[in-house]
């Protein structure tokens, strides 16, 4: 029989957890973490209890980037952490921190079959695992992996023992310190003037000049400072995807940098001599290999600046220093200007011109994803918090000017689809006071689609809106480009609105646009959730893709 009144070694790790203030966990049960998962809920853990493993952790890495602080997802051990092999290398990717309990196999069976080596798979990913099979140790290396998760900005999973965890607590009653108490203080570095002296002479030299801000800048708080030195220096501003929206009310910012640059972007970026990149991490995309900006040099001011990115060189000039402080020491150095590149005329074209004008008949019956976009941006409220997922369409999703950067998530670093409905799930849980709109692809909510359950149980808030073009767009028009058959990446249009009514959930299919600020409004009026199903043409290619295969954008003219 079993005697309550003795702590667990899992009453005592529940313990450990929940006075790390985590107010959330995303979570899939089974052998390895139910007593635990149970206890924490019992301490006043919210727990999002998922269909899919990969969708707790990928729901927990949007979360901790919403609160800029770690978050929390569970999983059994075995099946349950091989599920998570797709997740964590994004995660590590987007420096997110998040901390996963994971079960292990008991220690006292000869054989069991979930057993596999963990380790290894976990930091094959890039990320940190732990195994606690010292039952002394374990209240401290929690705490202690909450600190790694932060200071390394990257995922800790925790892999315990099931059979240890089920033992009697015989260690310390008293909990260690928590991690938030032993936090180091981190002011924001100070450039050093030498530095600064450099780069105002560089910066004074150059003609045409971008000031492109990544989330380095955005979460220091550089936004103001960027467009202060950008004026003062007379030129552009623009930001990595992102980062996108930092500058969205700003004449004279040229739009995303990188695959997403819009029409007019594309021009002024091809002219800039001076790139000046701020908080960013100058990934590949950002300059399409440096592509985007053939003249320019360029100047990091991060605090952590680096000579080589992704197999690139990219910055011959670095400012050390936290962002916003770079960034005002920068522009406090700079002689005023005689010429500016700024003109009224330039920022009429930035404003007035469409993301991409290339022509293309459509299909009776379907829509083209550029006015679906136009028309959501004009018609969904400007304090719905956007998920951006990933595969062709979102190209077209990215494109919404008036959207600040406050209301726009997108995690990409693995390439992966099929993350979309977990991003907006950890979105939705940490701000539940919010709508979130998610725009993804068809062939990647499919790929997770069971979620849609859990959005109901949980009643959040979410607008899921599916680009539908009835295929794997991405992998289509490559084929297509190649001239290879299309099977394979063709599915037809199937129906996201009878899947939604299936999960309880409120479902639409859109063939035209002229109804939509009616629709929205009647949603917003209901909250709750539901899908809404574009159907799209697959004669529209995005302009990257039609950078990538020019040959097939000329054919694909009508
Ligand atoms: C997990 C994973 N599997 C496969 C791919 C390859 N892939 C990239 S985009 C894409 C198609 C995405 O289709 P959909 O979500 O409908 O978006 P679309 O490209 O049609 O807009 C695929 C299969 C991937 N990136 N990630
Ligand atoms: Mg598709």
């Amino acid at each position: 029989m079993k005697n309550e009144a003795i702590p667990r070694v899992y009453d005592m790790l529940a313990k450990a957890f929940a006075q790390e203030e985590v107010r959330t966990c995303f979570a899939l049960l089974g052998d390895a973490n139910m007593n635990w998962a149970e206890r924490l809920a019992q301490a006043g853990c919210r727990m999002i209890y998922v269909r899919h493993e990969h969708c707790a952790l990928a729901a927990a890495m949007a979360y901790a980037r919403k609160n800029r602080d770690v978050a929390l997802a569970s999983v059994t051990c075995g099946p349950g952490v091989t599920q998570l092999i797709t997740a964590l290398p994004a995660a590590v990717r987007a420096h997110l921190p998040v901390v996963v309990f994971a079960g292990e196999a008991p220690l006292k069976s000869g054989w069991y079959n979930q057993e596999i080596d963990q380790a290894p798979l976990i930091t094959a990913t890039g990320a940190a695992y732990h195994r606690l099979h010292m039952v002394e140790r374990m209240p401290v290396a929690v705490r202690d992996a909450f600190l790694q998760a932060r200071r390394e900005r990257r995922p800790v999973v925790i892999g315990i023992p099931f059979d240890l965890q089920a033992r009697p607590w015989e260690g310390r009653a008293e909990l260690p310190t928590p991690s938030r108490a032993l936090l180091p203080r981190l002011s924001p570095i100070p450039p050093h003037p030498d530095d600064v002296a450099r780069a105002a002479t560089l910066v004074a030299g150059a003609e045409r000049i971008v000031v492109l801000a990544g989330l380095g800048a955005a979460e220091a708080g550089a936004g103001e400072s960027c467009r202060a030195l950008a004026e003062k220096a007379g030129g552009l501003l623009s930001t990595t995807l992102p980062a996108r929206g930092l500058f969205h009310d700003d004449p004279f910012c040229l739009g995303i940098s990188g695959s997403f640059t819009p029409e007019v972007g594309l021009e002024y970026l091809a002219q800039t001599d001076l790139v000046i990149a701020v908080g960013c991490s100058l990934a590949y995309h950002a300059g399409g290999g440096g592509q985007l900006w053939p003249k320019a040099q360029m100047l990091q001011i991060d605090v952590d600046p680096v000579a080589v990115s992704q197999g690139q060189e990219v910055a011959r000039h670095h400012l050390r220093a936290d962002a916003r402080l770079g960034v005002e020491a920068l522009t406090a150095a700079l002689p005023a200007r005689a010429k500016t590149w700024r003109s009224e005329a330039m920022a009429a074209r930035m404003r007035d011109s469409k993301p991409d004008s290339d022509s293309v008949e459509i299909e009776p019956g379907l829509l083209d994803p550029r006015e679906v976009v136009e028309a959501l941006e004009q018609a969904l409220p400007q304090d719905w918090e956007m998920v951006n997922s990933g595969g062709h369409s979102s190209w077209f999703f990215g494109q919404m000017p008036s959207r600040a950067w406050e209301r726009f998530m997108t995690i990409r670093e693995f390439g992966a689809i099929g993350n979309g409905i977990s991003f907006a799930m950890g979105v939705a849980a940490a701000r539940p006071d919010r709508t979130v709109v998610l725009f993804d692809g068809d062939g990647s909510l499919m790929m997770h689609v069971q979620e849609l359950e859990t959005i109901k149980r949980h009643g959040m808030n979410i607008l899921v809106v599916v680009m539908n073009d009835g295929a794997y767009g991405s992998e289509l028009h490559k084929l297509r480009a190649e001239g290879m058959p299309e099977d394979g990446s063709v599915f037809g249009y199937c129906d996201f609105a009878g899947i939604a009514r299936g999960f309880g959930l409120a479902g639409e299919t859109f063939t035209r646009l002229d109804d939509l600020p009616r629709r929205v409004a009647a949603f917003a009026q209901r909250g709750g959730a539901a899908v809404w199903d574009f159907h799209v043409s697959t004669k529209v290619m995005s302009p990257s893709m039609r950078r990538a295969h020019p040959q097939a954008a000329k054919q694909n003219k009508p």
